[in-house]
C-alpha cells in the first residue's frame, strides 16, 4: 500500500539501517522466500507468500539493496534463477538479489517436517507428547543449516566485512556458527520467532548442546519476550557452563559475547488500518454478512493457521460450552472460523484438520437451524481487505493459544478495529498479551470459563468495548513492525560501534615472526580456560588438547624460550591438568608461581591463607542448604560459584559470603566479583599483568622489553590486565573475538586457531638447540 503514512515508515527504516548500516548491506537468511515461481499450466506465475514477516522485510531489503538467502520452495524457482541460483526482485523493479537454495524432496521432508516441525516447534511449544527426535532428520538439518550458511557466504563475497546478516528462526539455529566459522567479521543478528522455553524442557532434545552453540555464534539474538530471554540465559548456563548476565543480557561463551535482547515483534499497522477503512474492505463486510447469515446477529471470529498450538479445539469446546450454557445466544450468535490448512505432510496436521472440520459439524448439527449456522468454516486463501473485514465487523475476536511467541492475529484484529465495537478474547499463554489489562484475557485449557469469557465480551457495554479498544489501538501504534526492525537496527549499531578493531594475527604472522627472530629470548604465556583448552559445562572437565600439548612441550625444551600458563586455578590443580616438565606455572591470578625447580608465592598472600581457608569453610556451613552453589578451595584464595543458583537465592549467597568476610580484620580479604562467582582473596593489588611482568623479570631480567620477545595470549577479561601490562612491548592475542573492547594487539578465533598459530611459533626456534637436561 502506497501513501505518505507507508513513505514516512519507510523513511524511519531506511535512516535507522543508514545508521546501523553505514556503507553495510543487510543479508537476510530465513527458511521461506519472499517470492515464489510457480507453473500454473504453461505460464509461470509469481506469487508473495503470505506472512507478516515477508511483506515488512521485503521494502527494507529493496531499500538495502543487500540479497536475501531463502529455501526454493515454488515449482518453477530455478527455471527463473541464474547460474548461481539467484533472482533480481521484484520483477518490476528489482532492487535486491533472492538466492536460492535448493532442497531435494528427501531433505524438505528431514529438516523442514521431519526436525524443525516435528522436532523443535512441538518441544518450544511444551507438546513434548508430538515431539519426535529422529537421527536423520537431525543430520539432514545438519546439511542444510550448513548449505543455508554457504548460500550466504556466496551471497556476502567478496566484501564480507561490509554485511550484517539477519537470520530468522528456528530452521537455521545452526547456521550462524558455520558462518562465524567462515567469516568471523560477519555482523550476525538472530530473530527467534517462536517461544524459548525453560531448561528442563529445552535439555529434552538430544541436540541441545549444538543447538546452543549454533545460536550463540551469533552477535545479537533477539527473541519476542524478557522471559524467553531469560530461559535461553539459563540454558546457556545450564547446557554450556557460559556465562549468563541477566543484568546486562549477554552470554560470553567460546570467548565471544552475544548480546540477547526481547523485541516483540508486530505488524504494519497502518497498512492493516487503511485495509479495514477502504471501500474494498466494506464490499467485503456486506458480502459476508449476507452470505454467510450474519445480518442482525453477534459475530465472533478465529484466524488461525491450523496449528495444534493456536488451541482451535479447545476454543471450539468453548463455543459449545456457550451454545449449552446459555441458549439465548443460540441463532443470536455466529462464530466465524478462518483457517488455513498448515504442514499437512505431518499426521499430527492433518489429525487437526480432521478434528476441526468434525467438531464444527457436530456443533452445527447440534445447535443449528435451518436459518442459522453456528460455526462457519473458511479453510481457502482470502484477499487480505478480506480479513480486514472479518476483523473488522467482529464483536469479538478470540485467540486461544496453548502457546505462541507472540500472535499476529491479535494485532491485526486490534489495528482493523477501526470502528472500537470489537472485544478482543487473548489466552494469557500467547506472547501478544504480555500482562496487558485491555484484551478479556482467557486460559485455553479451562474451558469452561473460556465460555465465560465470552459471553462476558458479548454482553459487555458499547462504552466499555470503545474504552479497551482505543486503549489497545494506543499501545499499537506506538508497537508497529517499523518500530520493531529499528530497536533491532539499533542494538545492533551499538554492538558494531564497540566492535574491537584487532587484527588477526595471521594477516601480520611475518611481523611477528620477524621479532621473534631478532630477539635471543622468546616468552610464551597463556591463559588456560578457553585459551589453550576449550571451555566445557564443568571447569573440572577441561582437558589440554594433544596439538598443543605437543607444541608447548617442544616450545619449552628449545634454548632461550619460556612457556608459562597463567590461570585463575590453583597451581596444583593447573600443574596437574597440563602436567608438562619444563613450563612454568602461575596460578590464582599470579599469586603463586612454580617453575622447573622452583616455586614462588607472595608472602602477603600466603599470611592470610588460614583465615581464607577458615572463612571458606563458614561460608560452605552457611550456604549447606542452597541448591547449586559450589564452594572451591583453591588454596591462597577461594571461589564461590552461584552459577547453577536459582536466582531468588543469589542475593542470599551474596550477602552470606558479605558477612563472613565482614568479619575478618579490615584490609586482609577482599571480595572480587567474577563470572558468576565470588573470589574471596588476599587484599592485595596483583593480578595476571603484574605477574606478567615480575615473571619475565625473574626469567630473563630487568631487560627483557630490548631482548625478549613476549607473546601473551588470553580469552578472559583478568588477561585484559596482561594485555595492558604488556601493550607496547608484546605481541598480545585476545582468543575470540568478542564484542566487548580489548586492550590486545590481535585476535584468533578460537582455541584451534590459536593452537595453530602455537605451531607457526614452534616452527620458527625448531632450529634453536635443546635445553641441556
Ligand atoms: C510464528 C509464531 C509469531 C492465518 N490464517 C490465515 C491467514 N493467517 C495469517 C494471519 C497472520 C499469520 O497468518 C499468522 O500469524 P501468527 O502470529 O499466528 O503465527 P505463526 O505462523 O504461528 O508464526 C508466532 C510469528 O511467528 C511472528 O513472529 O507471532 O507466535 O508462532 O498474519 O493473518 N492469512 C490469510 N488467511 C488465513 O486463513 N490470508
Amino acid at each position: 500500500m502506497a501513501g505518505p503514512a507507508r513513505e514516512e515508515r519507510m523513511y524511519r527504516v531506511q535512516s535507522a539501517m543508514r545508521e546501523l548500516l553505514g556503507p553495510r548491506r543487510l543479508v537476510v537468511i530465513s527458511n521461506r522466500e519472499p517470492y515464489e515461481h510457480n507453473r500454473r499450466g504453461r505460464a509461470v506465475v509469481m506469487t508473495n507468500p503470505p506472512g507478516g514477516l515477508v511483506a515488512a522485510l521485503d521494502p527494507v531489503m529493496q531499500a538495502s539493496g543487500g540479497a536475501w538467502v531463502a529455501w526454493g520452495s515454488g515449482d518453477a524457482d530455478f527455471e527463473v534463477t541464474d547460474e548461481h541460483d539467484c533472482v533480481r526482485v521484484p520483477p518490476e523493479s528489482p532492487a535486491y538479489t533472492l538466492r536460492r537454495v535448493r532442497l531435494s524432496r528427501r531433505e524438505v521432508e528431514r529438516f523442514y517436517h521431519g526436525y524443525s516441525n516435528q522436532a523443535l516447534w512441538p518441544l518450544f511449544h511444551l507438546a513434548m507428547d508430538k515431539a519426535r527426535f529422529l537421527r536423520r532428520n537431525w543430520t539432514a538439518y545438519q546439511e542444510v543449516n550448513h548449505r543455508f550458511a554457504r548460500a550466504a557466504l556466496d551471497a556476502v563475497a567478496p566484501d564480507r566485512g561490509e554485511r550484517v546478516v539477519w537470520i530468522h528462526d528456528y530452521h537455521l539455529a545452526l547456521c550462524p556458527r558455520h558462518l562465524r566459522e567462515a567469516a568471523p567479521e560477519l555482523f550476525l543478528m538472530h530473530f527467534w520467532h517462536i517461544p524459548w522455553p525453560a531448561w528442563d524442557v529445552f535439555r529434552i532434545c538430544p541436540q541441545s548442546a549444538e543447538l546452543m552453540d549454533g545460536l550463540l555464534a551469533n552477535d545479537l539474538l533477539a527473541f519476542h519476550l524478557p522471559r524467553h530471554v531469560d530461559n535461553f540465559l539459563d540454558c546457556a548456563r545450564n547446557e554450556l557452563g557460559a556465562e549468563a548476565d541477566p543484568e546486562e543480557g549477554v552470554v560470553e561463551y567460546r570467548g565471544r559475547l552475544t548480546k540477547v535482547m526481547a523485541s516483540p515483534i508486530s505488524i504494519d499497522v497502518d497498512e492493516w488500518e487503511q485495509s479495514a477503512a477502504s471501500r474494498e474492505c466494506e464490499r467485503w463486510m456486506e458480502r459476508f454478512r449476507r452470505r454467510l447469515g450474519l445480518n442482525g446477529r453477534a459475530v465472533g471470529v478465529g484466524v488461525d493457521r491450523l496449528d495444534y498450538t493456536k488451541g482451535i479445539p479447545e476454543r471450539l469446546r468453548s463455543i459449545d460450552l456457550l451454545f449449552q450454557r446459555y441458549p439465548a445466544f443460540r441463532e443470536k450468535f455466529v462464530f466465524v472460523q478462518k483457517s488455513a490448512p498448515s504442514r499437512t505432510r505431518i499426521k499430527a496436521y492433518r489429525d487437526l484438520q480432521d478434528r476441526v472440520e468434525a467438531e464444527i459439524s457436530r456443533i452445527n448439527a447440534a445447535y443449528g437451524s435451518e436459518g442459522w449456522q453456528p460455526i462457519v468454516h473458511l479453510p481457502s486463501p482470502i484477499p487480505q481487505p478480506a480479513m480486514a473485514a472479518l476483523y473488522r465487523m467482529a464483536d469479538l475476536c478470540v485467540v486461544s493459544s496453548l502457546q505462541d511467541g507472540m500472535n499476529l492475529v491479535a494485532k491485526e484484529f486490534v489495528a482493523s478495529q477501526v470502528d472500537c465495537r470489537g472485544v478482543l478474547v487473548l489466552s494469557h499463554l500467547a506472547g501478544a498479551s504480555d500482562g496487558s489489562p485491555w484484551p478479556l484475557a482467557m486460559n485455553p485449557f479451562d474451558q469452561e470459563s473460556g465460555a465465560e469469557v465470552m459471553v462476558r465480551a458479548l454482553r459487555m457495554s458499547a462504552a466499555e468495548r470503545r474504552e479497551r479498544m482505543e486503549q489497545m489501538r494506543g499501545q499499537l501504534r506506538g508497537r508497529d513492525i517499523y518500530n520493531w526492525m529499528e530497536q533491532q537496527f539499533r542494538a545492533a549499531a551499538h554492538l558494531l560501534a564497540r566492535r574491537v578493531a584487532t587484527r588477526s594475527v595471521f594477516d601480520d604472522l611475518e611481523g611477528i615472526r620477524d621479532l621473534v627472530a631478532s630477539r635471543d629470548f622468546l616468552a610464551v604465556l597463556l591463559d588456560f580456560d578457553g585459551t589453550l583448552a576449550p571451555i566445557v559445562a564443568r571447569p573440572s572437565e577441561a582437558r589440554l588438547p594433544p596439538l598443543p600439548r605437543s607444541v608447548l612441550a617442544r616450545l619449552a625444551r628449545r634454548q632461550g624460550c619460556h612457556v608459562a600458563v597463567i590461570s585463575g586455578r590453583s597451581l596444583p590443580d593447573l600443574r596437574e591438568r597440563v602436567g608438562l616438565r619444563d613450563l612454568v606455572y602461575v596460578g590464582n591470578h599470579g599469586l603463586e608461581i612454580a617453575g622447573p625447580g622452583w616455586a614462588s608465592e607472595r608472602r602477603d598472600a600466603a599470611e592470610v591463607r588460614e583465615m581464607i581457608a577458615a572463612c571458606t569453610r563458614r561460608v560452605e556451613a552457611r550456604l549447606r542448604g542452597v541448591r547449586g552453589v559450589i564452594v572451591e578451595d583453591k588454596g591462597l584464595t577461594s571461589s564461590v560459584h552461584y552459577r547453577l543458583v536459582g536466582r531468588a537465592d543469589v542475593e542470599r549467597v551474596r550477602r552470606d559470603v558479605l558477612t563472613e568476610v565482614a568479619h575478618l580484620p579490615p584490609g586482609s580479604v577482599e571480595i572480587r566479583r567474577g563470572k558468576m562467582v565470588f573470589e574471596i582473596r588476599p587484599a592485595i593489588d596483583w593480578d595476571k599483568g603484574r605477574a606478567s611482568l615480575w615473571l619475565l623479570d625473574q626469567l630473563i631480567d630487568r631487560e627483557w622489553r630490548s631482548r625478549c620477545a613476549v607473546i601473551y595470549a588470553g580469552d578472559d577479561r583478568t588477561d585484559e590486565d596482561a594485555f595492558l601490562a604488556l601493550a607496547g612491548t608484546g605481541v598480545t592475542i585476545k582468543v575470540g573475538r568478542g564484542t566487548y573492547p580489548t586492550a590486545a594487539g590481535y585476535a584468533v578465533q578460537g582455541v584451534e586457531e590459536l593452537a595453530r598459530m602455537l605451531q607457526a611459533i614452534l616452527g620458527w626456534v625448531s632450529e634453536r638447540p635443546a635445553k641441556p637436561r
